[in-house]
């Protein structure tokens, strides 16, 4: 491997914050900043950018990071009277040098482990103690994983809610489509949370959405058509899924997004909202991400969404 680069780097990044950059022989990569565990960049092996990120992303303490993988906990959105989606993604996280074994073992070299436990200030604001660990990573094909691991170490139980943010890069959000939520009842996030039920065919994106769906399939795929790519999220301890795209009108309203952006992305976010996760002392629980990518020309039919659901 001479003259290549190492499985694992750690270097700085954006402002001098920790970063550690993960790269697999093919040529994908992905990188983290050790500033809220926070996944940033996933790259194919053709260097192709897969996850999007503003170009006005602010990378300073306490501003959560536009774009990437942000991690929404102990609380999603307002769902609850923490800040807007929890404090663990406007946090230092730390190297874990001495993480529990994975119950699989596996030959990716391109694998780092973080680890978050809460601050004084953080008890204060969430009076529970948990140890909160984070394995991400870069498998042989290319395909992203992200596996939590939070234990509680307190001694009385606790909830929490959660959610992996991905923020997806995608050519045109117009001819983009969502398969895998058809008929699912969902709250819209637009309308006081109101319970509906969506309707039977693939989603598509013409104005500002927000929508958490309900115990969703452990599959979906987000197609876009320009692109022929199709996006697979597979998903394990997270029943439900949150769709968002702001549209114009909100995009122009945040400081750290620009204004035509919202056509360049789509947060498609693996999550665990309508029915907290409750952890007795002790406990450990396991939420999974796997980000994945597969050549698709939807046009013909060539990769039927069906069968990458089915698969
Ligand atoms: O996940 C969707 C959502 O909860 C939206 O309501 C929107 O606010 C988005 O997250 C971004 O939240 P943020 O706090 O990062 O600006």
């Amino acid at each position: 491997m001479s003259g290549e680069k190492p499985p694992v780097e750690f270097c700085k990044g954006v402002n001098g914050l920790e970063k550690v950059v993960l790269r697999e022989v093919r040529g994908s990569s992905a990188e983290v900043y050790l500033y809220g565990g926070h996944v940033t960049s996933w790259k194919n092996d053709h260097g192709e950018e897969l996850l999007f990120l503003s170009t006005k992303a602010i990378f300073k303490p306490p501003k959560a990071i536009r774009g990437g993988i942000p991690i929404c906990f102990p609380q999603f959105g307002s769902h609850g009277n923490l800040e807007q989606h929890g404090f663990a993604r406007n946090r230092l996280w730390s190297i874990d040098s001495d993480p529990p074994p994975f119950p699989t073992v596996s030959s990716n070299k391109a694998f780092i482990d973080l680890i978050f436990k809460p601050s004084e200030d953080d008890l204060k604001l969430w009076p529970h103690s948990y140890e909160f660990r984070l394995r991400i990573t870069l498998g042989p094909g290319g395909d992203l994983m992200l596996t939590s691991r939070i234990r509680n170490t307190d001694g009385k139980p606790f909830s929490f809610t959660f959610a992996y943010h991905t923020y997806f890069s995608v050519s045109d959000i117009s001819e983009v489509r969502v398969e895998g939520l058809e008929t699912l009842d969902y709250l819209d996030n637009l309308k006081a949370k109101e319970r509906f039920t969506e309707q039977g065919d693939a989603i598509t994106f013409e104005s500002e959405v927000d929508k958490i769906y309900l115990g969703t399939p452990s599959k979906i795929a987000i197609l876009d058509h320009e692109k022929k790519r199709t996006f697979v999220l597979r998903k394990d301890g997270l029943p439900d899924a949150v769709v968002w795209n702001p549209w114009e009108k909100k995009a122009k309203s945040m400081a750290d997004f620009g204004d035509d952006e919202y056509k360049h992305m789509l947060c498609v976010e693996a999550a665990a909202i309508e029915k907290p996760v409750t952890l007795k002392p002790g406990e450990e629980w396991k939420g999974r991400l796997e980000l994945s990518t597969v050549p698709s020309s939807y046009r013909s039919g060539q990769l039927d969404p069906q069968r990458v659901l089915q698969g």
